[in-house]
C-alpha cells in the first residue's frame, strides 16, 4: 500500500491510507543513511506492509519532489523539515519574539535552493505602535521588491486571515520560523485543529518548544499544512559558499555587471553589488549575505 506520513518521530511515523491511519515502524536498513538525522518525514510519500494485526512497516520511500532541508546542530546531519511542498511559509514577528531578517533571509535563500516558493508573514501586528508599523512597512517594501508574497497578520484579532486563507488553498505549505511567532495559533485559524498554544515566557517573551515533530494538519481535502518545530537558528546544509549569491535574487542581475564573474561580493574590486548598497541592493540584504558568507568557512 502506498500512504502518506502525517506524522514522523523517528521511533514511529502515522501513515495515512485513504481516510486510515497506520502506525508504522521503519524497516532497519533505513537507518543505514548516515546523513540524515532523520530517514522519513511528514510528507513522504511511503510504501508499507501490514501484518496480522494492522502494525504497518516502512518498506520504501517514494522519490520526493522536493525537500527542506537545514543542518541539525546535534550532529551536523541533514534534518529534513518537510518534504513534497508547493510552497514555504517563514512566519515572523517583530515582536514578542523579533525575528531576525538574517533568519528570514536564510530561509529565502533555502527556499530557492530547494526550488519552493517562499511566503513571508509577519503576525501579531496588533502588537505594534505606529512606528514599529512603519518600520514594517520598509521591511514588507523590500521583499515585495524581491517578487515574494509579503502578508502582514494578526492570528488573534483574524486581521489578515482571509488574504493568507486563500493562498493556502490547493497547496501544500510548509510553515517555518522561530518558536513563539504564531504557528500553531495561525494552523488552528485556518484549519479544523486544535493545536496546543504555546505561553510565551513573560520574560523574554519568548516561546517554548510545543511542536517536536512536523505533522500534518488538513484545511480541506485538497490543502495541507506541514507544521514543524520552531528552531532559532537555521543553518544550511549541503549549499556550497559559492552558491549563496545565487540565492539572492536581488543580486542575479546586477552581479552579472561585476569586474571578476567569480566575484563573492567581498574585498573584489570594483563590485557592483557593494556599489549598490543602499540604492538597488537593500543594505540589510547585503549585512546578511555577509554573516552568512561568515557562518559558511
Ligand atoms: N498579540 C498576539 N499574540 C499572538 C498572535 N498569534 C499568536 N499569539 C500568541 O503567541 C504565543 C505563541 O503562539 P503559538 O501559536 O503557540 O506559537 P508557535 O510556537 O509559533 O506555534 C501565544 O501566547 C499566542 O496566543 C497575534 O497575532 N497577536
Ligand atoms: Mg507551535
Ligand atoms: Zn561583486
Amino acid at each position: 500500500m502506498i500512504g502518506l506520513i502525517i506524522k514522523s518521530t523517528g521511533k514511529y511515523s502515522l501513515v495515512k491510507v485513504d481516510e486510515k491511519i497506520y502506525k508504522c515502524l521503519l524497516r532497519g536498513n533505513f537507518r543505514l543513511d548516515n546523513n540524515l538525522s532523520n530517514p522519513v518525514v511528514s510528507g513522504d510519500k511511503v510504501e508499507i506492509e501490514l501484518d496480522k494485526s494492522q502494525n504497518g512497516v516502512i518498506t520504501k520511500v517514494l522519490e520526493r519532489e522536493n525537500q527542506f532541508i537545514k543542518k541539525s546542530l546535534k550532529d551536523d546531519k541533514a534534518h529534513i523539515i518537510g518534504s513534497n511542498i508547493d510552497q514555504v511559509l517563514i512566519i515572523c514577528s517583530l515582536k514578542k519574539p523579533y525575528t531576525k531578517l538574517i533568519f528570514l533571509d536564510k530561509c529565502i535563500a533555502a527556499a530557492h535552493y530547494n526550488n519552493i516558493k517562499p511566503i513571508i508573514i509577519f503576525n501579531k501586528i496588533d502588537l505594534l505602535d505606529s512606528k514599529e508599523i512603519q518600520n514594517l512597512k520598509i521591511i514588507n517594501d523590500n521583499y515585495t521588491n524581491l517578487g515574494i508574497l509579503f502578508l502582514e497578520i494578526s492570528a488573534t484579532d483574524g486581521i489578515g486571515i482571509q488574504e493568507l486563507n486563500k493562498n493556502l488553498r490547493n497547496k501544500k505549505t510548509l510553515f517555518i520560523g522561530n518558536s513563539g511567532v504564531g504557528k500553531s495559533t495561525i494552523i488552528n485559524k485556518v484549519s479544523k485543529s486544535n493545536q496546543k498554544i504555546n505561553n510565551l515566557s513573560s520574560k523574554t517573551g519568548r516561546g517554548k518548544q510545543t511542536t517536536t515533530f512536523s505533522e500534518i494538519f488538513e484545511i480541506d481535502s485538497n490543502s495541507f499544512i506541514v507544521d514543524s518545530p520552531g528552531f532559532k537558528n537555521f543553518y544550511f546544509y549541503g549549499i556550497d559558499k559559492s552558491e549563496i549569491k545565487y540565492l539572492f535574487n536581488d543580486f542575479i542581475e546586477i552581479q552579472k555587471e561585476c569586474k571578476f564573474n567569480n566575484c563573492l561580493h567581498l574585498e573584489e574590486p570594483q563590485c557592483q553589488i557593494k556599489n549598490n548598497i543602499g540604492k538597488k541592493i537593500w543594505s540589510k540584504r547585503y549585512s546578511s549575505y555577509l554573516s552568512i558568507m561568515g557562518e559558511l568557512n
